[in-house]
């Protein structure tokens, strides 16, 4: 019988980029392919959070921008607890100007994001440039944003395909958000998971993660308000863990 995917340890053999290579060296360690969105509006929560599901996940996803008490401290802390616990931080600003205007919003500004975060999240409407000359560590890496999960999500065939060819060719990126299966040298994640919840009420959609890796060919969940937002966020934190690591070792 032929493999219906390709396991982590071939893919970390296609993937170039140190971060890439060490998100799948963490998701192997930890037997987790679970990437917790902390979509929360204060530190204190975002660290209660991460305390109880630091060792369930290969990344913590943020949004920095809405940190009503974002400072230098919050940052370091988390940084050493990511590092304790082994996971990378991922920045999801989605980027989208031109590559000098990207460039100073990486780089300047209150959150400075190009000194703490491993991985970025960039559109690439403005073309391929857009990504270049960013002046980015070695150590980060970039992940395009191919096709939103979204329901009237703008992106067709045509603007997913040039999406992924450009994050083929531009060494700095290591993976992409789509919803359909990319190629083996790029890393795929799939946010808008969630057990039962086919949609909320303002336009995410929704799979489960035996969906995203069987029909996806997912290789990374993120799973924010199903987690953040539980009673118990160890506890599904855990489900999400094990629901995400079942869904891969069953494509194999
Ligand atoms: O599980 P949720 O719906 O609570 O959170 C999903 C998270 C949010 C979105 O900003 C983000 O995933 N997201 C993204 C990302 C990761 O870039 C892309 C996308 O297509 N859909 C989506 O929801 O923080």
């Amino acid at each position: 019988i032929q493999n219906k995917r390709i396991s982590y340890e071939e893919k970390k053999e296609k993937i170039s980029h140190p971060i890439g290579k060490k998100l799948i060296d963490i998701t192997l360690k930890k037997k987790t392919n679970l990437i917790v969105s902390a979509d929360l509006i204060d530190t204190k929560n975002i660290l209660k959070l991460v305390n109880l599901i630091g060792d369930r996940i290969c990344g913590l996803k943020l949004h920095v921008d809405i940190i009503n008490d974002f400072s230098y401290s919050f940052i370091n802390y988390l940084k050493k607890i990511s590092e304790e616990k082994n996971f990378l931080l991922l920045e999801d600003r989605k980027l989208g100007d031109v590559s000098s205007t990207n460039s100073l919003q990486l780089h300047y500004g209150i959150h400075k994001i190009s000194s703490w975060a491993d991985i970025v999240t960039v559109h690439l409407l403005a073309g391929s440039m857009s990504i270049q000359n960013l002046n980015i560590p070695s150590n980060m890496g970039l992940i395009t944003i191919s096709e939103m999960s979204s329901y009237g999500k703008l992106s067709n065939d045509n603007y997913i395909r040039k999406v992924l060819n450009i994050s083929l060719k531009n060494p700095e990126v290591i993976g992409t958000v789509a919803q359909r299966k990319v190629d083996d040298r790029l890393l795929l994640f799939t946010p808008g998971i969630h057990f039962y919840k086919k949609e909320n009420n303002v336009g995410n959609r929704y799979i489960h993660p035996i969906q995203a890796f069987k029909e996806k060919g997912s290789d990374f969940i993120i799973v924010g308000k199903a987690i953040f937002l539980s009673e118990n966020p160890k506890m599904m934190a855990e489900e999400y863990r094990n629901a995400g690591w079942k869904a891969y070792e069953n494509e194999l």
